[in-house]
């Protein structure tokens, strides 16, 4: 394999983490072939930047319509393409969403990583192929321990962390078992501009960003008091990619070490654009006003909380930096500032 340029198969390439991932592997002189849903509505969008025509003479980057719900799909296409290593990001990964969905978050999340794990078997293909399994902090789930690392016990608290919990150890099996190259990657909430709109942290930018130009009146969540550990995705996915270069496959938790509430999150990326926030009330109760004009900006709406919520997330990146070299750059409070940036200049207006 000297010469031979490295092949890449990227499953949710469209999504936040296959976006900056195709750019990482793209730039390091990988051929890299990503799978994409067929939809009524483009979803390219996060891949525009790095598309290439498939009529280009010598395409680097080459999309296949699939579906992790789909078998036959997979296995013809890990065996048109070959990889040398698989990142199986794709994922209906919207915790709340599982709630009304979880058969559905079961076949994708959980059946779906058996069914790529499968391919590459009915392929023969465990010694050339390794694979990278998008596992989860939501394992953790109700808090066992803090911070959390590899050995802490999992407890899954939503039907889509159950579902990861089936693909982290299918992962793990078919290393034990059949010898594959296959790791988990632990990773905690990432963020940045590209991050789905309806996750908390983009849902408070664009309504900062919205409601500071006039352009929307009130923004509505629901748990302000849980806490997360946000880092930046850009940072995450070299990890992804450091966890397939070692010599043996393991498990890793990628993270920053603190922690923030929602609550902070949105005071902060409301101050970035230009709005100091006053939180007054408890519970459902709680609101946040202009602290200049009094005007009312954050209700909860209790729509959003969640059957069973995770409530605090902090995690130990301690083994990722002893045995990866990986280590978090970026911390929160410079993530809202870029997120907030984006998304004014998005919505047509420079920070004022
Ligand atoms: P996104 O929701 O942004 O992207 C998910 C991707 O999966 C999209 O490309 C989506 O396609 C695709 N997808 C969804 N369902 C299917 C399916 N049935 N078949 C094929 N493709 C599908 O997620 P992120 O980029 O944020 O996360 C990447 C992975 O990492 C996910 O597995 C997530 O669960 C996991 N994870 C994410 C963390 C985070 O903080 N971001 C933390 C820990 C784990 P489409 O664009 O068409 O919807
Ligand atoms: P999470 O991310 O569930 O951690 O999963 P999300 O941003 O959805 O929620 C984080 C926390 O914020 C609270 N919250 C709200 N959440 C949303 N989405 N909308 C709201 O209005 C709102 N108000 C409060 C939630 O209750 C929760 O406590 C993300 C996903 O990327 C998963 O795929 C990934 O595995 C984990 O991060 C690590």
């Amino acid at each position: 394999m000297a010469n031979e340029t490295k092949r890449a198969l990227v499953t949710g390439i469209t999504g936040q983490d296959g976006a900056y991932l195709a750019q990482l592997l793209l730039g390091k002189g990988y051929e890299v072939h990503g799978i994409k849903r067929r939809s009524s509505s483009f979803n390219t969008g996060r891949i525009e930047d790095i598309y290439q025509d498939p009529h280009d003479p010598d395409p680097r980057l080459i999309l296949h319509y699939g579906d992790l719900t789909d078998a036959t799909n997979l296995i013809r296409i890990v065996q048109e393409t070959q990889p040398h290593e698989i990142y199986n990001l794709a994922a209906q990964s919207h915790v709340q969403v599982s709630f009304e969905t979880p058969e559905y978050t079961a076949n994708s999340d959980a059946v779906g990583t058996l069914r790529l794990l499968e391919a590459i078997r009915i392929l023969g293909l465990e010694k050339t192929a390794r694979f990278y399994q998008a596992s989860t902090s939501e394992l953790y789930g109700s808090v066992q321990e803090v911070p959390q690392r590899e050995s802490t016990p999992f407890y899954p608290r939503s039907p889509y962390a159950v579902a990861k919990l089936y693909a982290y150890w299918i992962t793990v099996n078919y290393r034990e078992a059949y010898g594959l190259h296959a790791s988990n990657g632990i990773l905690f909430n990432h963020e940045s501009p590209l991050r789905g709109e309806t996750f908390v942290t983009r849902k408070i930018t664009r309504a900062a960003a919205a409601i500071s130009l006039g352009k929307q009146e009130r923004l509505y969540l629901g748990n302000l008091d849980a806490s997360r550990d946000w880092g930046h995705a850009k940072e995450y996915v070299r990890g992804m990619w450091l966890m397939l270069q070692q010599d043996e496959p393991d498990d890793f938790v990628l993270a920053t070490g603190e922690t923030t509430t929602v609550r902070e999150f949105a005071r902060w990326a409301f101050e970035d654009a230009g709005i100091e926030l006053e939180f007054r009330g408890h519970g459902a109760e709680e609101k946040a006003y202009c602290r200049k004009t009094g005007k009312l900006l954050i209700e909860i709406d209790p729509r959003y909380f969640r059957p069973t919520e995770v409530d605090l997330l902090v995690g130990d990146p301690g083994k990722a930096h002893q045995k990866l070299g990986w280590k978090h750059e970026t911390g929160i409070r410079e993530i809202v500032r870029e997120m907030v940036e984006a998304d004014l200049h998005l919505m047509g207006n420079e920070r004022r």
